[in-house]
C-alpha cells in the first residue's frame, strides 16, 4: 500500500462549488445520483487536462454526464480507488449515478444499515463509497441532498441542513429535500433513514436564535434520551459563555444506531451517535455511561466552531479539531461535574493508553508525517496528547489571552479549511507570546522524561529546582530537540502551607510582584535550574501541580514526602498523585521481592495513610474513591521495564487483601455511611458516594469473608440504579466466587436480555474476569445470541475486553490468548478493518515483555501478516509492529 506523506501536499486543481445529491434507497441496492458545480481551482498552479475523482471499486458506475453531455467508455477510465475523466473545461457540471449496496457494507464506512437504519459514517473517507469525489477536507461545499424511500418503512428521511421540500412519489414512496448552506467537506455529510422516533426540545442562543433540539432513536429507546438532550443545552450554554460560540442553523439532530465504529460523528446539524454514547437511563446507565454521554454529546457540539466552521486542511491537521475538541469536552466536563476528579481520570488515561501508544510501534506526533490509513491515527495521541498541548498552550498564555487567541482563530479563519500552525499562529498574534519552540510538541513523537533533583541553602535561604529533559527515541525519531514545557510548581512548608511564590510572567509584563502559590516554571533548555530565595526552611515540592505537560516526572520523594503530599497538598490533583507514587513505590519494590521469591510484607504506611483518608469526613468522596484505588495494572505495566504480568496480578492483589484486612472496620464503616436509597440522580455528589462505596465493597470482598459476599449479593439484587448492580456483579465475578458468579450472571442477563448496551457490560465483566477458564468462557459466549461479530460493541465488549483488560489470561503462557487475538484479527480484516486494526494493537506491544511472550506475540503477528490480502488498516498496523 501507498504512504502518504504531509510533506506532498497540494492545493486541490478543482473545486466543487455545489452537490447536489439524490438518494433512492430501494431493497437491495441504493442508487445514488451526483451533480457537482465544478471549476479549476485559481490557487493551483498546475492546470492539468483532467480531472481524478475518488471513488471505491465497489461502487457500479451506470453513467456520467459533462455539461449534460454523456460520456462515452473513451472519455474515462476507472482507477484503482478512483475515477478518472480525461478532459474537462475550466468550468462545468458533472453529473454520476452509480448504485451501492448498504446491506452488504460491514465495514461501517460511507452508507450502511444498522438494525434497519440506513446511515453514513463518512470520517475521513468514506464519502468516496458513496459516490464519486473530492473526497478531501480541503474541497468544501454547499450540498443538497434529497432522499427517497418507502414511505411506511422509512418514514424518518434525515441530512445535513433545513428541510426544503418534501412529497409523495409513486409505489408508496416518498421524498425529502435537504439543504445546508454551510459550506463543508464531504466528511460532514450524513444521511439517515428509518422508523426513527424522536424527542424535541428547543434552544434559544444568546444572539436569539430559535434553535429546534431533536434526538432520534429507536421507539424503544425513546425513555432514554433526556440526559442527553440536557447535555446538549447545556453544551450549548457552555459554548456560548466560554468561548462566546453560538450555534448557526434552525435544527440540531442527533441520532442514535447501534452499529458504529466509533463513539460519534460530527455531522453538520445531524450528528450520528453510537446508542453507548447517547442513551442513559438509571436502570440501564451506569454513571460512567451517564458522563460518557454528557462528555460525547459536548465533543460533538464543540464541533460545530472546531472542526466544521473552521475544518482541517488534510487528514495530517486532524488533530487541530480532535486535541481542540478535547480540551474543549474536558474543561465542559470539568465545569459540570467535579474539576479534580475529571483532570485524574483524564491523566489516569493518558498515562496508561497514551503513554503505551507513544511508546510502541505506532508512535507518532500530533501532527504526523506520515500514514497509510488515517483511519488508525484516531489514536489517543491526536486526541489525548492533542488536548494536552492545546492545555500547556492555555496554561502558557493564561485564560484570558488563551480566549482572545481562540476568538481570532475563528474569526480569522471561519469558512476555511486550516492547519495546526494557523491555530498556533493565532495563539501567538493574539497573546504576543513567542510559540516557536513550543511547536516541538506538534513534531515530535515521545513522552519527555522529567528528572528533578533539588538542594537547599539555608545560609542564604534559597532553594533550588534543576530540572533534566530527556525523550527516547520513536520511530523514525532517534533524537530529540528539547520541548518547552510548563511545569506548575508549589513550595510546601513543613506544616503543610504553601510559601508564597513570585509570578515570573506578571513580572515580566508588569514589572510588578505578585505573590501565588502555584508558579509555572518554564522549562526550555535540557537542563535548567530554577532558583527560589527567601525560603526559610527546606520546602516539599509539588512537582507538576495539575498535571501542567505530559511529561513522566522522577523526583526522589520519600515515602514520608508522599503522605504529607497526601494530606497537605493545596493541589487536589497532586494529593492523589502522591498517593499515586506512594501505591507505585510499594508496589514496585514488592513486585522485585515477589521475581527474587522474597516473602511479600506490605510497608505500613500504606494502610495509614489510607486510614487517615478513609477518616477525614471533610475530603471529596470521589477523591477518596480515586485515593483507594491502586494503581491500575495497566499503569504498572507501563512503568516496567520489562513487563511481568502475573508478577503485577498477584502483587496488586496481594496489597488489595492486605490492605483489606488491616482496614475492614474503617472500609465496612464507610461502606455503610455510603449507603442511601434516595431515587437514581447523576450528580457529582451522588456518584462519589457510590464509587466510594463501590471501592470499599471491592476491597471487603478481597477480604474472603462470607459475610462480605452476602453484602455485595444483597447490593446486586437490591440496587436502584445500574452502576451499583453492575460494581457488585463484577466484583463477585472478578473475586472468584465461581458459584455465586454462575448464579448472578444468569440473573442479570435474564433480567437485561432485552437491553443490547446492559448485554455489552455483561460481556465485558465476563471477558475482563482474570480468573482462570475465561478463554474458553470467552469463545462459547461468542456463539450466544448476545454476540454479533458485525457489531463493533460486541466485538469490543468481548474480545476487546478479553484481550486489553484481562492481561493475565490473555498472556497465558500456552499463546492461547494470542491465537485467539490472531484469528478474530484475521476474520474482522475483511468484515471490518477499522475494528480489525484496533483490535490489534496489544499484540504490537510485544517488546515489552520477555523473550518467550515475544517470540509468542510476533508469531501471531506474522500469521495475521501471512493470512491473506490485508487491509490498509490491518496491513499498516501490524507491518509497523514486526519492523
Ligand atoms: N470526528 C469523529 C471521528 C469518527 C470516525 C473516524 C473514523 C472512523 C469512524 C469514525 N466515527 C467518528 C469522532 C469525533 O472525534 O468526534
Ligand atoms: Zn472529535
Amino acid at each position: 500500500p501507498e504512504v502518504i506523506y504531509l510533506k506532498d501536499y497540494q492545493v486541490p486543481s478543482f473545486l466543487i462549488d455545489q452537490t447536489e445529491l439524490r438518494f433512492e434507497l430501494e431493497s437491495e441496492r441504493t442508487i445514488v445520483n451526483a451533480k457537482l458545480t465544478m471549476r479549476r481551482n485559481p490557487d493551483c498552479q498546475q492546470k492539468p487536462q483532467g480531472l481524478e475523482l475518488h471513488g471505491d471499486k465497489a461502487l457500479q458506475l451506470y453513467r456520467i454526464t459533462l455539461n449534460e453531455q454523456l460520456l462515452n467508455e473513451s472519455d474515462y477510465q476507472r482507477l484503482d480507488e478512483g475515477l478518472q475523466i480525461f478532459t474537462v473545461p475550466d468550468a462545468f457540471v458533472l453529473e454520476t449515478q452509480v448504485e451501492i449496496h448498504p446491506d452488504q457494507n460491514t465495514a461501517l464506512e460511507g452508507l450502511y444499515r444498522s438494525e434497519g437504519f440506513y446511515c453514513t459514517q463518512c470520517e475521513a473517507e468514506g464519502f468516496r463509497r458513496i459516490t464519486f469525489y473530492l473526497d478531501r477536507p480541503d474541497v468544501m461545499s454547499v450540498f443538497s441532498t434529497t432522499i427517497e424511500a418507502d414511505k411506511s418503512a422509512y418514514p424518518v428521511m434525515l441530512s445535513n441542513g433545513n428541510p426544503v421540500a418534501t412529497g409523495d412519489a409513486d409505489n408508496g414512496r416518498h421524498w425529502i429535500t435537504w439543504e445546508d448552506p454551510h459550506p463543508k467537506p464531504a466528511y460532514l455529510f450524513a444521511l439517515v433513514a428509518g422508523d426513527l422516533k424522536m424527542i424535541e426540545d428547543q434552544y434559544t442562543t444568546s444572539g436569539g436564535r430559535d434553535v429546534a433540539l431533536r434526538i432520534y432513536a429507536a421507539d424503544k429507546d425513546l425513555d432514554k434520551l433526556d440526559y442527553a438532550m440536557q447535555s446538549l443545552i447545556n453544551a450549548m450554554r457552555w459554548d456560548e459563555q466560554v468561548y462566546g460560540r453560538e450555534y448557526d442553523l434552525d435544527i440540531y439532530m442527533i441520532v442514535a444506531v447501534d452499529f458504529f465504529n466509533m463513539g460519534a460523528m460530527e455531522n453538520k446539524g445531524l450528528n450520528v451517535f453510537n446508542t453507548s454514547c447517547v442513551l442513559a437511563s438509571p436502570e440501564t446507565t451506569t454513571d460512567a455511561g451517564f458522563q460518557r454521554v454528557e462528555g460525547v454529546v459536548a465533543h460533538e457540539y464543540f464541533h460545530n466552531w472546531s472542526g466544521n466552521r473552521v475544518t482541517c486542511r488534510d487528514w495530517f491537521q486532524l488533530s487541530l479539531k480532535e486535541g481542540f475538541t478535547v480540551f474543549r469536552d474536558a474543561e465542559f466536563s470539568a465545569d459540570m461535574n467535579s474539576r479534580t476528579v475529571k483532570r485524574v481520570e483524564n491523566v489516569a488515561l493518558l498515562r496508561t493508553a497514551q503513554f503505551a501508544e507513544d511508546a510502541g510501534p505506532m508512535a507518532h506526533p500530533i501532527l504526523p508525517a506520515s500514514f497509510i490509513e488515517i483511519s488508525n491515527f484516531y489514536t489517543m495521541t491526536i486526541y489525548e496528547k492533542g488536548a494536552e498541548v492545546v492545555r500547556m498552550i492555555h496554561t502558557l498564555l493564561g485564560a484570558e489571552a488563551f480566549r482572545k487567541g481562540s476568538d481570532l482563530y475563528f474569526s480569522r479563519h471561519d469558512g476555511q479549511a486550516v492547519t495546526t500552525e494557523d491555530f498556533v499562529k493565532a495563539m501567538e498574534d493574539a497573546s504576543g507570546r513567542d510559540l516557536t519552540h513550543f511547536r516541538n510538541w506538534y513534531n515530535q513523537a515521545g513522552t519527555p522524561v522529567l528528572a528533578v533533583s533539588d538542594e537547599f541553602d539555608a545560609a542564604s535561604q534559597t532553594y533550588r529546582l534543576t530540572i533534566s529533559q530527556s525523550c527516547p527515541a520513536t520511530p523514525g525519531q532517534d533524537t530529540k530537540a528539547p520541548f518547552h514545557i510548563p511545569v506548575a510548581i508549589g513550595l510546601l512548608d513543613s506544616q503543610g502551607e504553601d510559601l508564597l511564590l513570585s509570578d515570573g510572567e506578571a513580572q515580566i509584563t508588569t514589572q510588578v510582584t505578585t505573590q501565588v502559590t502555584t508558579q509555572i516554571l518554564e522549562l526550555h533548555e535540557t537542563r535548567q535550574t530554577f532558583e527560589f530565595s527567601g525560603i526559610a526552611e527546606r520546602p516539599v515540592p509539588s512537582l507538576l501541580r495539575g498535571f501542567s505537560a505530559p511529561v513522566k516526572l522522577n523526583y526522589p520523594y520519600t515515602r514520608e514526602n508522599l503522605t504529607f503530599l497526601m494530606s497537605h497538598d493545596s493541589d487536589g490533583f497532586n494529593r492523589w498523585e502522591a498517593a499515586q507514587k506512594l501505591g507505585v513505590d510499594i508496589l514496585q519494590s514488592l513486585i522485585k521481592d515477589y521475581r527474587n521469591d522474597k516473602k511479600l510484607i506490605l510497608d505500613k504506611q500504606l494502610a495509614e495513610a489510607f486510614k487517615v483518608v478513609l477518616a477525614d469526613e471533610s475530603l471529596d468522596k470521589a477523591m477518596v474513591a480515586k485515593v483507594l484505588t491502586l494503581p491500575s495494572e495497566a499503569y504498572l505495566s507501563e512503568l516496567a521495564e520489562e513487563i511481568d504480568v502475573d508478577a503485577i496480578h498477584h502483587v496488586r492483589n496481594f496489597v488489595r487483601h492486605q490492605l483489606a484486612v488491616q482496614l475492614e472496620t474503617q472500609l465496612l464503616s464507610t461502606y455503610q455511611a455510603c449507603t442511601c436509597d434516595d431515587t437514581y440522580s447523576p450528580d457529582a455528589a451522588s456518584i462519589a458516594r457510590r464509587a466510594l462505596r463501590n471501592v470499599c465493597l471491592g476491597y471487603l470482598l478481597a477480604t474472603e469473608k462470607q459475610e462480605h459476599l452476602e453484602l455485595a449479593l444483597a447490593q446486586f439484587h437490591e440496587a436502584n440504579n445500574m452502576t451499583d448492580s453492575q460494581a457488585a456483579l463484577n466484583i463477585v465475578v472478578h473475586s472468584g466466587y465461581q458459584k455465586a458468579a454462575e448464579v448472578i450472571l444468569e440473573q442479570f442477563y435474564l433480567r437485561w436480555s432485552h437491553e443490547p448496551l446492559v448485554v455489552n457490560q455483561w460481556l465485558s465483566v465476563q471477558a475482563s474476569n482474570p480468573q482462570a477458564g475465561t478463554l474458553s468462557q470467552v469463545k462459547a459466549l461468542m456463539q450466544h445470541d448476545a454476540f454479533n461479530m458485525r457489531n463493533p460493541n460486541k466485538v469490543r465488549s468481548l474480545i476487546a475486553g478479553f484481550s486489553a483488560l484481562n492481561p493475565v489470561n490473555f498472556h497465558a503462557l500456552d499463546a492461547s490468548g494470542y491465537m485467539f487475538l490472531a484469528d478474530q484479527v484475521i476474520t474482522l480484516n475483511n468484515l471490518n478493518p477499522q475494528i480489525a486494526s484496533r483490535l490489534v494493537t496489544p499484540l504490537t506491544r510485544w517488546k515489552r515483555y520477555n523473550t518467550e511472550r515475544q517470540e509468542m506475540m510476533k508469531a501471531q503477528l506474522q500469521r495475521i501478516m501471512d493470512s491473506g490480502e490485508l487491509s490498509r488498516d490491518v496491513f499498516e498496523v501490524v507491518s509497523k509492529s514486526l519492523a
